[in-house]
This record gives structure tokens, sequence and C-alpha cells, in this order.
């Protein structure tokens, strides 16, 4: 299908309303106006039909690491679909993709996580978590231990059960969800909820609400807590320094497993390989998947420490799970290209070292507009706070839907910049320039300007 043709546009625009239902969409209100239509795309540049330019501020839905049109990860798939475009692992069979991308896997992930487990999306790696925990426990001998702990805010997928454990409200009601046995604890927001508190002081006081849940529930029905390093979807909030030590602290003391949901923030985006190293945690279950193959294959992955891995391996039965696609040929041949690139370009040192400190220093200018609070950044993750009135920290009402508003003049500038209420969010890929950084900033104070003006605000020139 040659998707440059300008004419094209409302032929796959009528065809997507009369046959498409989009994932978290309002199909009426799309169907009326017509979906983008985005076809081709090479480095951190995106085109539509109508031949527009966009820079990806998002890395696609955060996992486009290593940037578009990567020939070699072409090449991966194909010599893997004519030498093996599909066996499985299911029967006492196995295959050099898949075993070459487990022991790849278990050389990167932090120590002890040495074995994993495939899935192909994050939801089914966070829905494969709470089985084997599940198991985990009837295994010890402990099946009341059952009770799955997350945070409001929380984002781990759509899944009965991912859902369940996700905690943005809104993705419960329609599937009425959640489903038995998923409690929730509030979230780390120093900027939201922090007030003056110590940011340190605050980190600690709500890792101890993890605690309190858990006496309030009784350690013995708790199995483990979930968590993102760094919130993604939820508004990229990130922790103090003191909390993970103490979630840490807590999930050993209760004998609850820890869970880390490395979706988004696996294989370098923090600047570190996983936000596990970043936050000096040690998690016993681990998910992976965007950045594993940088969004080019379906693929996920769970890792497994010494303490559900053994079990799994020493229980002598049969563990009744698996997909058909689990550890599929051409997603494992691509992801382990994928690494050996990751690797090879140094590209998650050039995150700690150059590329996120200057786009760090250049996203914080942003700051300096008169409707931008605070603008927190880790690695080449960044969120910028759009308020309402930044020196007393009044959020905007969110009926206004500000950050929409200034998401679809980003849209219409050339930039893709992902909204969370009225938290600007980007996740850009590992390979950005310098120069690209300046483009999307500039962007960025554009569309956050024209959002200003349209509200009647003080506006700004800059950066
Ligand atoms: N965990 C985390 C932390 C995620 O960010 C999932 C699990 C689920 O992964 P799958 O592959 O099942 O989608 C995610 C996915 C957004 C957006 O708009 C974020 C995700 C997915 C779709 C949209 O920010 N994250």
């Amino acid at each position: 299908m040659r998707a440059s043709t300008h004419n094209r546009t409302k032929d796959w625009q009528a065809l997507d309303a009369a046959h498409h239902i989009h994932p978290f969409t309002d199909t009426a209100a799309l169907n009326k106006k017509g979906a983008r239509v985005i076809t081709r795309a090479k480095g951190v540049h995106l085109w539509d039909s109508e031949g527009h330019r966009l820079i990806d501020g998002m890395a696609g839905l955060w996992c486009v690491n290593v940037g578009y049109g990567r020939e070699e990860l072409a090449d991966a798939a194909y010599s893997a679909m004519r030498e093996l475009p599909y066996y499985n692992a299911f029967f006492q069979t196995t295959h050099p993709y898949a075993v070459e991308l487990a022991a790849k896997l278990a050389q990167l992930l932090p120590a002890g996580m040495t074995r994993v487990l495939f899935a192909n999306s994050g939801s089914e790696a966070n829905d494969s978590a709470l089985k084997l925990i599940r198991y985990y426990w009837n295994l010890q001998g402990r099946p009341e231990k059952k009770i799955h702990i997350s945070r409001e805010y929380a984002y781990h997928g759509v899944t009965m059960a991912a859902a369940s454990l996700s905690g943005l409200t809104p993705m419960h009601p329609q599937w009425d969800l959640p489903l038995p046995g998923f409690a929730k604890i509030p979230t780390v927001y120093p900027y939201a909820w922090g007030g003056d508190q110590d940011p340190e002081d605050y980190g600690l006081a709500m890792a101890r609400k993890l605690e309190e849940r858990i006496l309030e529930l009784g350690a013995d029905r708790v199995a483990s807590f979930s968590v993102e390093p760094i919130h993604g979807a939820g508004g990229l909030m990130m922790p103090p320094r003191s909390y993970f030590p103490e979630i840490q602290r807590i999930c050993r003391k209760y004998d609850v497993l820890l869970h880390l949901d490395e979706v988004i923030t696996g294989f370098g985006r923090t600047g570190e390989w996983f936000g596990a190293q970043t936050y000096g945690v040690e998690p016993d279950l681990m998910s992976m998947a965007k950045g594993l193959s940088s969004g080019y294959q379906p693929i996920s992955a769970l890792g497994l420490g010494p303490r559900v891995g053994d079990a799994i391996s020493s229980a002598n039965e049969e563990m009744v799970h698996g997909f058909t696609w689990s550890g599929h040929p051409v997603a494992c041949a691509v992801s382990l290209k994928n690494l050996e690139i990751i690797e090879r370009e140094n590209l998650v040192d050039r995150i700690r070292t150059d590329i996120g400190p200057y786009f760090a220093g250049r996203v914080k200018e942003l700051a300096r507009h008169p409707m931008v609070g605070e603008v927190r950044t880790q690695g080449l993750l960044a969120a910028i706070e759009l308020m309402d009135d930044k020196t007393t920290r009044k959020f905007f009402d969110p009926k206004r839907d500000v950050g929409t508003h200034c998401r679809n003049h980003c849209f219409s500038n050339g930039l893709v910049m992902r909204a969370t209420r009225d938290t600007m969010m980007l996740s850009p890929p590992f390979v950005i320039s310098h120069a690209e950084v300046d483009e999307l900033v500039g962007l960025a104070w554009k569309a956050i300007d024209l959002t200003a003006r349209d509200l009647g605000r003080e506006t700004m020139v800059g950066p």
C-alpha cells in the first residue's frame, strides 16, 4: 500500500470510521472528524497522509527507543521469518531465538533475576505476573496470601487483571472492575500533593501508606505490591529517593512480593538499563515490554528473581500457562538485534551523560513560561505541568481540558506530545539529536503559548 498519495486520506478515514474500533477512543466523536493517518516514519519523525512532518516526542507510545527506520531490525525480522517463521516452546521444545533472548535478558537484568517468561504485551506480562504470584503462594502452602496491592494512578494495562491492578479510576466502571482481591494505596506526587513538606520526608510518608494498607488487610493475606518506578500514563510522577528503599523494606518485612512494572522504564529510558537500578530496588518480578523490541514487534517478558523462579523451577509439576506467541522467533530476533543496537551505540550511557542532561536542561526552560509550573525529568522522560496559577500551585479545573487543548496545538504544529490531565509528557527516542531536542522544545513552547493565548492568559515569546 503506497501511503504518500494525498487523495487517499479521505478514503482511509471513511474505511476507518466504518470498520475500525480504536483503543481508548470516543468512536462517534472520532468518526465525525476523521483520524489522522500516519503513513511513514524515520528517525524521530513521522509523516501523515497529507505530507505533514511531526517530531515524535513520545517515541510512538513510549516504545520506539532506537528510532524509526532501522534497516537492521527489518533484516533481523526477515531473516528469522525465512529461517523459522514460527515455533513454540510448549511441548518440550525450544528454539535459538527465545533461548538467546532469555540469556541476554538474564545478563542485563538486575543480579539474581536469571529467568524470564515471554508474552506479547505489557498487559500480558502483568497478567502473567499476577498468576505467577498466586501460584507462588500456593506452592508455598499459603493460599490465603492473594491480595494484590498497587497504586492509585498506576497504569498496568487492560486485561481483566491488569486493568484491576491499574489505579486510573476511569479504567474501571465500563467493565465492572476491579476484580475482587485488588487493593490500592495513594501514590507519590510531590508537586501536587507534597505541599511544603521536604520531598524526602514526603516520599517516606507515602511509602508507609503501603505498610498501613498491609496491616489493615493483614500481612497474611497480601500477596504482592505492583509498582511502576515512574508513573507513565498516570502523569510521570517521579518518586523522591527515599521512596523505593522504604517500599523494599516494607515488602521484605511483611513477606510481600515486589513486582516492578518496567514496561516504560525498562531498557535505558531512565538513564540506567532499568528503573530498578535508577531507584536502587530489587524486585521479585519485573515486567518488560515496549522498549524490548523498540516497538518493532509485539513482545513482552516477565523477569523472575530467585524466589519465584526457583519455586517454579522446582515445583515438579506443569505450570499451566503460556501463549501461542510466547517467545515468537521473529519477535525474539528483533528484540535481540534491538538490544545489540542499544549496547553498540551506547544509548543508555548517552542518556545518562549526554542527551539526557541536555534534554533536561532544555525542557526545564519551559518552566519560564507563565503558564508552566514544575518541569521534572529523569533520563529521557519529561513532565511539564500546565498551571492555572503557578505561584500558588493551583491546577486548572479539569473540565477545561487544558492538556488536551495543548496537545492539539502540538499536533497541529508538528509535535507529538501527550497529555494526562494538564501534565504534558515527553518520552522521545533515545537517538534524538541535540538539534532535534531544540526543535522539540521550540514547538512545545509554541503549543503552550498558543494554549495560553486561547485561555486569555499571559503569553511569552520563547524559549
Ligand atoms: N504497564 C505500563 C507501565 C504501561 O505503560 C502497560 C503496562 C500495558 O502494556 P500493553 O502492551 O498491554 O499496552 C503499559 C502500556 C499512553 C499509553 O497513552 C500507555 C500505555 C499503553 C497505551 C497508551 O500513555 N502503556
